[in-house]
């Protein structure tokens, strides 16, 4: 919303800062660019964070929002996709800009709709006058008494090479500086101004620090004045939410129907010990939804590598007439051992299986050791090829009838979905070679 507004933006209290502080002067300047602009004093923004820089959103009669040192652009970013008609001014000292320099280059790389003023006065103000990321080589400070080793950053550069619509750079005694505020918060994507001006405190006495020396030094520099950059861009979020807008709407979630019964009157747990890639997860994920299909409590905990392609893979299930808690490392009830893989990371819980519990598991594992019934099964028995991908799902259908666990029917329903054929192949398989 636009309204006119006659009174200034700025309340009654008077700056704390030092006499000849830059940072008042960049301020006048800010209240008057917000009257040219006439925009309501709500619907502005004023997001600050540490430093004397800092201070400025107190004197401000609009909405102000202050945080950590260095972080004022991911707050402004956040409240401008959260607002987007809201107008978003970061008010940051040189120090804040190095302290949180990623967060500048991300804002300009994306093209965040805001409006960042730099209150360069190449030191840390508030705490003394130590040097910062754009303390000109050779100035003195409470960090650099010698003289400052370091090349100063060229924050227009940095934001202007890596995406922003609109920079410009110049200093506090310019008489053009509201008008230059106002087209950047008018500019649709990411624009920055980088105000070079004096601490009186700190800078001025230990550098004999004048206008003329300052703008001396940027020219010195190489560094250019004015606008330096003024195109073009859709602000990111506008392109975020034309995205999001095109996105397929989500399908509602789907409910499983409990459409057979389980003979289970106790928990059983259960563990699919194999390779990863061979299809452990899902052939697990497929006895749990059978279980669910037969009434029954089901949850499952998997673990394998993060190089998820190699090592094993495990799926913990845990099915119960009852609600259970996820098992994690204990020792199951029935396992399912697929491959060498598997066998290496479940060995341990295997070994401490009691004599009433099952493995089911091929003729190469036939002799891991386990005080649990053994149950070795030959896939080259099978009345077709069985592909390694199906191995987890052929042994846990025997294991599932030789303990009751859920129905081949439950087992059948819960194998719809893209990879039907296989599976139902692989539980007709598990059928034949049941024991
Ligand atoms: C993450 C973090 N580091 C350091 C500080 C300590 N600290 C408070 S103010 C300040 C210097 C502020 O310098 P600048 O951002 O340039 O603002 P100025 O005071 O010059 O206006 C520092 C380093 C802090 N508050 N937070
Ligand atoms: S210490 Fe420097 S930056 Fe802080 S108010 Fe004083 S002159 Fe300004
Ligand atoms: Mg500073």
């Amino acid at each position: 919303m636009t309204v006119t507004i006659a009174a200034p933006y700025r309340n009654d209290t008077p700056y704390p800062f030092c006499p000849g502080c830059g940072h008042g002067s960049i301020l006048d300047k800010l209240d008057e660019a917000l009257q040219r602009l006439a925009l309501d004093p709500e619907d502005v923004v004023i997001v600050s964070d540490i430093g004397c820089a800092g201070l400025s959103d107190q004197y401000f009669a609009t909405s102000a929002f202050h945080g950590l040192h260095g972080r004022s652009i991911t707050y402004a970013t956040g409240i401008k996709l959260a607002r987007p008609e809201l107008t978003v001014i970061v008010i940051m000292g040189d120090g804040g800009t190095g302290i949180g320099g990623a967060h500048l280059i991300n804002a300009a790389r994306r093209n965040v709709g805001i409006t960042v003023l730099v209150f360069n006065n190449l030191n840390f103000g508030m705490t003394g006058g130590q040097h910062s990321t754009t303390t000109p080589e050779g100035a003195v400070t409470s960090t650099t008494p010698g003289g400052n080793l370091e090349h100063p950053l060229d924050i227009c550069a940095t934001v202007g090479v890596n995406g922003a619509g609109y920079t410009y750079r110049g200093t506090s005694f310019d008489a053009d500086l509201a008008a230059r505020i106002a087209e950047a918060i008018t500019h649709p994507g990411f624009a920055l101004l980088d105000i070079w001006e004096l601490c009186t405190a700190y800078f001025v006495p230990a550098n004999k620090a004048t206008r003329r020396s300052m703008e001396a030094t940027i020219d010195g520099l190489g560094f250019a004045r004015g606008v330096l950059m003024d195109r073009a861009v859709e602000d990111y979020g506008t392109a975020y939410r034309a995205a999001a807008a095109a996105l397929p709407s989500r399908s509602a979630p789907t409910t499983i129907p409990i459409e057979f019964t389980a003979p289970l009157d106790a928990p059983v747990a259960l563990l699919v010990a194999g390779s990863a890639g061979a299809k452990v997860r899902s052939a697990a994920r497929l006895v749990g939804e059978a279980g669910i299909r037969s009434g029954l409590w089901v949850t499952q905990r998997d673990d394998y590598p993060v190089t998820v392609k190699t090592g094993h893979s495990i799926s913990e299930v845990m099915l119960s007439p009852t609600p259970m808690a996820p098992m994690g490392g204990a020792v199951p009830d029935v396992a399912v051992v697929v491959s060498e893989d598997g066998l290496r990371k479940a060995r341990g819980v295997v070994g401490r299986m009691q004599p009433g519990g099952l493995v089911v598991t091929i003729p190469e594992l036939a002799s891991l050791e386990t005080a649990a019934e053994k149950v070795i099964v030959d896939p080259a028995a099978a009345p077709g090829r069985i592909a390694k991908a199906a191995l987890a799902l052929v042994l846990l259908t025997i294991a599932a009838r030789r303990r009751h666990l859920v129905s081949v029917e439950a087992l059948r329903a819960a194998a719809a979905g893209p990879f039907a054929a296989e599976n139902l192949a692989a539980i007709e398989a598990g059928v034949a070679l049941s024991p």
